[in-house]
């Protein structure tokens, strides 16, 4: 159940990144350096390529906002990609300007490329890699800033972290493992924990399979660009049950947990404590080290395309996640409590 739905649009040489939002209350301060200094930060991390250099997202707001607020009608963000001055000829919409400048035809192992163009019937690689790109993830945490606002306005924030980087589990080793990655050519992966802390008892539900949190979280995050696994909690891979449930206790009155390895969730519902997902990343497709691979038009042996990119992400990644996470418990929260505009939502809320 949506009631809070977007759709996005846009492709990452593209002229910009779109996103339509409907569903919000009115009356939730919308505060444009919060949108924007959430860009940055997914822009932000080591390991980042060349396009970081080139690009400095910032939103625009088209619709929906007026002196500050949210009025209730369809909200529309738009952010700029300022590479596109260099790619218009390549990515122009008009037949006229036909040019087969950045095509390419050998398939990158790990990307969209193969499955993409055998679904969509693309000679042309470059019309898979433009949408498959993880660029669509800043119009992405755009819209997840502004969940983030109507999430702060109940008093419900949230942050992420990097726990692993290729083999490197201490943030002191992280540069050097991406250095050394770099050296190779290579790409690198890891692991990313998204918080959330102040949640109400009770978002999701048990009554019917798509209606758990869980369910929804780890959706949203696995469809996040190379992202492999989504973690609730505590993995409980050899932990028995006595070891690993929550035990309960009363503290001054209220009840209260010994532990959290449920990381907030029992039951596909919030159960008040802190909501702990954290993610693997794979190493990022596009690198370097020549993969082996075939080119699609002469079907003969090839080594993968290879073109500018990042040789790590998860930093940036795990921001993205903070803000798909954002997205889902703004979702529940409407549903739970209901408001088409904030004093009502925050009235219900509080009740
Ligand atoms: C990406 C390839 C790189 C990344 C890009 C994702 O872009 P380019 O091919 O232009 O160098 O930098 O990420 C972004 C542009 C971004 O804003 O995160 C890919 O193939 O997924």
């Amino acid at each position: 159940m949506e009631k809070f739905r977007f759709l996005t649009s846009g492709e990452s040489h593209g002229k910009c990144l779109n996103a339509i939002i409907e569903g919000l209350p009115s009356g939730i301060e919308v505060d444009i350096d919060f949108i924007n200094n959430e860009l940055k930060r997914r822009q932000q991390g080591y390991g980042r390529g060349e396009r970081m250099n080139i690009e400095s997202d910032s939103a625009e707001i088209l619709s929906g906002v007026r002196f500050g607020k949210t009025i209730g009608s369809p909200i529309t963000l738009v952010i700029k990609n300022r590479d596109f001055e260099n790619w218009q000829k390549v990515m122009s919409t008009s037949p006229d300007d036909y040019t087969d400048d950045k095509s390419f035809s050998v398939y990158r192992p790990g990307h969209a490329d193969y499955a993409g163009s055998v679904k969509y019937n693309q000679k042309d690689l470059r019309n898979i890699l433009e949408r498959s790109s993880a660029r669509k993830t800043a119009i992405e945490v755009a819209v997840g800033a502004i969940a983030k606002l109507l999430l702060k306005q109940l008093n419900i924030q949230g942050y992420s972290e990097v726990t692993q980087i290729g083999s490197a589990c201490c943030p002191d080793k992280f540069h050097q493992e991406i250095d050394h990655a770099k050296e190779n050519g290579d790409s690198l992966g890891g692991k990313f924990v998204v918080v959330y802390k102040n949640l109400p008892v009770g978002l999701g539900s048990y009554v019917h399979w798509d209606r758990g949190i869980d369910g929804r979280l780890a959706q949203a995050i696995m469809s996040i660009p190379a992202v492999k696994s989504v973690e609730i909690g505590t993995n409980p891979l050899g932990i028995c049950g006595s070891e690993y449930h929550d035990e309960f206790s009363i503290e001054n009155g209220e009840i209260c947990r010994l532990s959290n390895h449920a990381g907030g969730i029992e039951g596909g519902m919030t159960n008040g404590q802190d909501l702990i997902i954290s993610a693997v990343m794979k190493p990022i497709p596009t690198m370097q080290k020549a993969l082996k691979s075939v080119d699609s038009k002469t079907c003969e042996a090839s080594e993968a395309h290879y073109e500018r990119s990042d040789v790590c992400a998860v930093e940036s990644c795990s921001v993205v996640a903070e803000s798909r996470v954002a997205w889902v418990l703004a979702n529940e929260i409407l549903l739970k409590y209901g408001g088409d505009n904030i004093e009502e939502l925050l009235k219900n809320y509080h009740k």
